[in-house]
């Protein structure tokens, strides 16, 4: 995402389109309020716009605190108020979740591990279910010498301890990165308990390591294994992982045939969502099933990207939502079902942003037909979403260093 949007932001400067962009982001925002309701068949899209006035914004959650490259907000599960914020150079800091709090002390500090820049970084962390009884939270980054992805554990002394060593660290997972950018990044865990990790294609353009389509690559996945298990090494293989048993893919592999989901998340239904970054014309919602296909790089979203030589896959899974770059559009956010309190007109609805023009969005979707509606006209550089213990959904603004949260103007 980041790079490609700060390039995307040069070219939308000298397009028309840019200018617009350019307009509602310094001289009316208020105008370009989301009023737009928008509507997709899975198949058929149909367009259907219709005028209605939004009350909902994205404010400063915590007035007192800045950060540096925010790309991750989350809890630990862990009985206390606290919330973590990761740093994408290398930090996570950690805060008594109050609009209040004034200071964010250094939870984890890696910085001298991790590779950052562009879309390299920290860029992922998740606790275990049971944080409060082994201490135990993942990670994934990236490194130079050589460039890799790393997907590692490190243990906290005691749930509430207030620090963590950085020498804890156990390496899970580590696989090369061809290139510096599309890395994934996102690991949390699924009402199954398994760990589900989500990687780019390896980067540059196009995806030239065909690497998206090759089941025995773990790069353009969701991957998923079980961190209780040691089979192997500090991992084992969940039993029904699509491809554990037969041999036709890694056994890590859940899902594939995606470019750069940049952010997962699971709603209350189980579902798995993720908002896949898309080449040069179309971003992607995708509701991921296990062993699944994509599409990419054969598709970007539902329009044919490049067609393999051989016969084409009958089985791939299109987006249930996807746009168009125009308008300052350019690279997904995916977000989160909305499940908290604070905008009840938001309640089960999927709530993402596009990072480079700071849209934000409501999308309902039933598998069938989907219905979008721009919620925020711009709320920032959203790089992710994330929940407090109460399930209110916040959002990153990388470029300002905030977190953000829905309110409601009645
Ligand atoms: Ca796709």
């Amino acid at each position: 995402m980041f790079s490609k949007a700060i390039t995307s932001l040069v070219v939308c400067l000298l397009a028309t389109a840019g200018f617009a962009w350019l307009a509602n982001k310094f001289i009316s925002p208020a105008e370009a309020t989301g009023s737009e309701q928008v509507e997709q068949a899975s198949l058929l899209p149909s367009f259907r716009k219709e005028s209605a006035p939004s009350a909902i914004k994205a404010v400063d959650a915590y007035p007192k605190l800045t950060f540096d490259a925010p790309v991750e907000y989350t809890y630990a599960q862990d009985g206390t108020n606290r919330v973590f914020v990761v740093e994408q150079a290398g930090r996570i800091r950690t805060f008594d979740n109050s609009a209040n709090a004034t200071s964010a002390p250094v939870y984890l500090d890696i910085r001298k591990k991790v590779a950052y820049g562009g879309e390299m970084g920290l860029l992922g962390l998740a606790f275990h279910p049971k944080f409060r009884e082994n201490g135990y939270f993942y990670v994934n980054y990236t490194k130079s010498n050589p460039r890799e992805t790393i997907v590692s554990r490190f243990k906290a002394s005691s749930p509430s301890a207030t620090s963590v060593d950085p020498a804890t660290e156990v390496v899970l997972l580590r696989f090369n990165q061809p290139y510096s950018n599309h890395n994934g990044g996102k690991v949390l865990f699924g009402p199954d308990g398994y760990l589900y990790i989500a990687t780019g294609d390896g980067g540059s353009g196009g995806d030239p390591q065909n690497n998206g389509q090759n089941r025995n690559s773990w790069l353009g996945k969701v991957l998923r294994i079980d961190v209780n298990g040691t089979e192997k090494g500090h991992y084992g293989i969940p039993a029904d992982n699509p491809f554990a048993q037969d041999g036709n893919g890694r056994p890590e592999v859940f899902a594939y045939g995606l470019r750069n989901p940049w952010r997962i998340s699971f709603d209350d239904r189980n579902r798995l969502w993720a908002g896949d970054v898309g080449q040069n014309e179309i971003e992607e919602i995708d509701i991921i099933t296990k062993g699944g296909n994509y599409g990419w790089r054969i598709e970007e979203g539902r329009e044919p990207y490049k067609e393999p030589d051989g016969k084409k896959p009958v089985d791939l899974i299109e987006p249930i939502w996807q746009y168009k770059h125009d308008n300052g559009n350019v690279s997904v956010t995916g977000g989160n079902v909305y499940r908290g309190s604070a905008v009840p007109s938001l309640k089960g609805k999927y709530i993402y942003a596009d990072y480079a023009s700071g849209r934000v969005w409501a999308l309902d979707a039933d598998g069938k037909r989907a219905t979008n509606r721009e919620i925020i006209p711009r709320a920032g550089s959203i790089s992710a979403f994330g929940e407090d213990q109460k399930k209110e959904l916040y959002l990153c603004d990388l470029a300002a260093g905030k977190i953000l949260k829905l309110s409601s103007e009645l």
